[in-house]
């Protein structure tokens, strides 16, 4: 069989609504912004992939438009006219030329993956070495800003079965007011809901200290990156008095630093995110440092549309543990869709396709609408 290549790939940003403005402790989300990838290989199938962030630099190194500068004139031509059923020889190659730059080379990957499964008619889960489970329980983020409006959110999400878990977005605010704020969502949801927050680093240690007790006195189930993913020796000491878990998100911009985390005791659970890894394989290796470490996992989003979730899902369900779920509900907060079928949320659970590839189609005119020219 003559080898199939990588024939050209093709980045365009998408910049899509959201369903309401969505408040993080360093930016307010009143849109999403995706890169969406085509590879086109020499045999017709096309791979598709995203690379997505939050808030343009405010969360991350990268931004969508240096995703898709950095994919254009770097690393789309050290892939094309490669080997493109390879995806190791490829991600090899990106690494090599490329320090870091996780989104864009999890968007790669991701394309890389769709393409080989569309190739071998085989789902990416199965890929990955094949699923040991068929959904994934989704949290729905609460982050409205407004308490009363939160909690109506979470009974909507409850009483149409959509969500059973709730992360709430705190860290901007000052610490006894938000503090309030999540305690009454918790007296109002009671035991019917798992309430969890995310600080985004928002706090320093000497408020952590306090925000966490009162936090883990109060019934929240986990506590996301409540300081500053610099602050390392801060980080061992939460997690080692923090009644509630510590789970690490930002403080793991790669697989090294997972293996770091863990080697320090800095965090019980890690967020898995396939952007600040490099992609659904790199994930998996962040995923196995922390079983190896007894870290509990997290099935983590960067507010992807449905490509990316997608990605990211084919990975998790491959996840022998998956003790704190997933918060992949980034297609749900977006009041539009680019692929011809949105992925399927029922009964708490997102579906993960059994079709070839990531199991979506682009919806050309939708894309070219919303793509910036
Ligand atoms: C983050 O920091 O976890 C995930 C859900 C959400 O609302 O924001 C993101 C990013
Ligand atoms: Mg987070």
């Amino acid at each position: 069989m003559s080898q199939i290549l990588i024939e050209s790939i093709q980045t365009l940003i998408v910049d899509l609504p959201t369903i309401r403005p969505h408040k993080l402790a360093m930016h307010t989300m009143q849109k999403q912004t995706l890169v969406i990838i085509r590879l086109r290989c020499s045999d017709g199938v096309e791979g598709i992939g995203e690379s997505t962030t939050i808030g343009g630099l405010s969360y991350g190194n990268e931004s969508p438009e240096s995703i898709k500068a950095n994919i254009d004139s770097h690393l789309a031509p050290m892939l094309v006219g490669q080997d493109a059923s390879n995806i190791n020889a490829a991600m090899q190659r990106l690494d090599k030329i490329a320090k870091g730059n996780t989104f864009a080379k999890s968007g790669l990957e991701s394309a890389l993956l769709d393409a080989q499964g569309k190739r071998l008619g085989l789902p990416v889960s199965e890929l990955l070495g094949g699923r040991v489970r068929d959904g994934l329980e989704v949290a729905w983020t609460l982050a409205s800003g407004d308490t009363e409006r939160d909690i109506a959110e979470a009974e909507q999400m409850l009483d149409i079965r959509r969500h059973r878990i709730f992360k709430l977005k705190i860290g901007a605010n000052p610490l006894e007011q938000d503090l309030k704020h999540v305690v009454a969502i918790k007296k109002a949801l009671g035991e019917r809901a798992s309430v969890r927050v995310d600080v985004n680093q928002g706090w320093d240690e000497s408020r952590a200290i306090r925000g966490c007790r009162v936090l883990g006195e109060n019934g929240i189930d986990l506590i996301e990156q409540p300081i500053s993913r610099i602050n390392r020796g801060g980080q061992i000491r939460l997690n080692q008095s923090s009644i509630a878990p510590i789970m690490a998100d930002e403080s793991i911009e790669s697989v090294e630093d997972a293996f770091s985390l863990a080697a320090d005791g800095a965090a019980s659970i890690f967020a898995l995110k396939i952007a600040k890894n490099g992609g659904p394989r790199a994930v998996l290796r962040t995923a196995q440092i922390a079983e190896a470490a007894g870290i509990a996992l997290y099935g983590g989003t960067m507010l992807e549309g449905a490509i990316g979730t997608l990605a990211s899902a084919h990975a998790f369900v491959t996840l022998n543990k998956l003790t704190w779920h997933t918060e992949l509900f980034g297609p749900l907060l977006l009041t539009e869709e680019i692929v011809t079928e949105a992925p399927v949320y029922r009964d708490f659970q997102l579906e993960v396709p059994r079709t070839p590839g990531l199991g979506l189609t682009l919806d050309e005119e939708r894309l070219a609408f919303f793509a910036r020219t």
